[in-house]
């Protein structure tokens, strides 16, 4: 049996390690950075590495996100840290701009940041980037990256066992990456076949962690108006396409009005088609301000990151993306049904 340690060695070639262990000693004021609409591995993996940093006594760090995230998160042990750019561009701005180390997290391209790319052009600092979605463009110093580990906090995991600093992960340290690992695996029903991520867990649990609290926090933490909105978008929303497996559902800005939307309320309505049999492709609109943000999710083969990127503008996992549409809500749903058939014969 091959050691769960090592499954991950390519990611991490022992001189780029030592160049990181370096740069983490004389750095004096460190930026972790991460997406747009940030999830629980964005947040719980940037928190990880802030809780790492800091017991590596970096004199400065803080946590960014372009704009505000869910609720549910906002128990993470040292959520309290992290700036919102669109609450102060200035201030954060300033920051970011003295920075001496970068750090960006779960993301692959720096559009993913929208307007708070703009802070990063031509930016002196070293730059680290640690992800595990295929194909990152971002130019940095260093790159931690691999599509599959389950996520970004479990590649930080092994990272920082890479740089011989495991006794350093403490319980919050835990909390923030087992959170990372839980979310983006829907509670360990997808990408989470491979013992590396349930030996990484294993080890989280050996940190003090209190599993069931935290699935409570995250999961069983929502408003009752979120809980009619799911059965709405069920009852009324949800169209099913059986010829492509295919199945979708759609919210307006007046919908959401209705049922007292708050980020993070359409958490997962995504994958609640695939609970019907033979469903592999689905898709949900959410209408914002100017656009319509659309979510992909497939099983097996076909490729929702390439329909996100050639016909969205978007990207993403093989199995689970996302994109967005100027179109009208109804123009875009429609445009999503004309794809269908060209993936007839990708489906298992
Ligand atoms: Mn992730």
């Amino acid at each position: 049996m091959s050691s769960p340690e090592k499954a991950y060695s390519s990611v991490f070639p022992e001189a780029s390690v030592k160049t990181l262990r370096q740069i983490i000693e004389k750095s004096r004021r460190a930026g972790i950075v991460t997406h747009y609409d940030a999830d629980g591995d964005a947040i719980g993996s940037s928190l990880a590495l802030y809780h790492y940093l800091k017991a590596k006594e970096l004199p400065e760090i803080r946590v960014f996100t372009p704009n505000p995230y869910p609720a549910f998160l906002q128990w993470l042990p040292g959520h309290e840290v992290v700036f919102l750019y669109e609450d102060d561009k200035e201030l954060t701005g300033r920051y970011l701009s003295s920075c001496d180390l970068l750090v960006f997290v779960d993301f692959n391209t720096l559009p993913r940041l929208k307007k708070m790319m703009s802070v990063f052009e031509n930016h002196p600092a070293f730059k680290v980037l640690i992800d595990h979605h295929p194909e990152p463009d971002i130019k940095a110093n260093l790159v931690f990256s691999d599509t599959r580990p389950s996520s970004t906090s479990e590649l930080i995991f092994y990272l920082i066992s890479k740089l011989g600093d495991g006794r350093l992960i403490d319980k919050p340290t835990a909390e923030n990456l087992f959170t990372g690992i839980m979310t983006d695996t829907g509670c360990f029903s997808f990408n989470s076949s491979q013992p590396a991520t349930w030996h990484a867990v294993g080890q989280l649990l050996q940190c003090g962690i209190d599993k069931n609290r935290i699935f409570s926090l995250v999961y069983e933490n929502y408003s009752d108006s979120r809980m009619r909105l799911m059965g709405y978008c069920l009852n009324e929303k949800m169209k099913i396409i059986p010829e492509y497996h295919a199945a979708y559902i759609s919210l307006t800005l007046q919908e959401q009005e209705q049922f007292n939307f708050i980020p993070g309320d359409s958490e997962g309505f995504v994958n609640l088609p695939f609970s019907i049999a033979g469903i592999q492709f689905t898709a949900f609109f959410i209408e914002k301000n100017d656009h319509i943000k659309i979510s992909l999710r497939s099983k097996g083969k076909i490729p929702v990151n390439r329909i996100a990127k050639e016909h969205f503008k978007g990207g993403g996992h093989q199995n689970a993306a996302g994109g967005e549409s100027e179109l009208p809500m109804p123009a875009a749903i429609e445009k999503f049904i004309s794809l269908l058939p060209q993936y007839e014969n990708w489906l298992q």
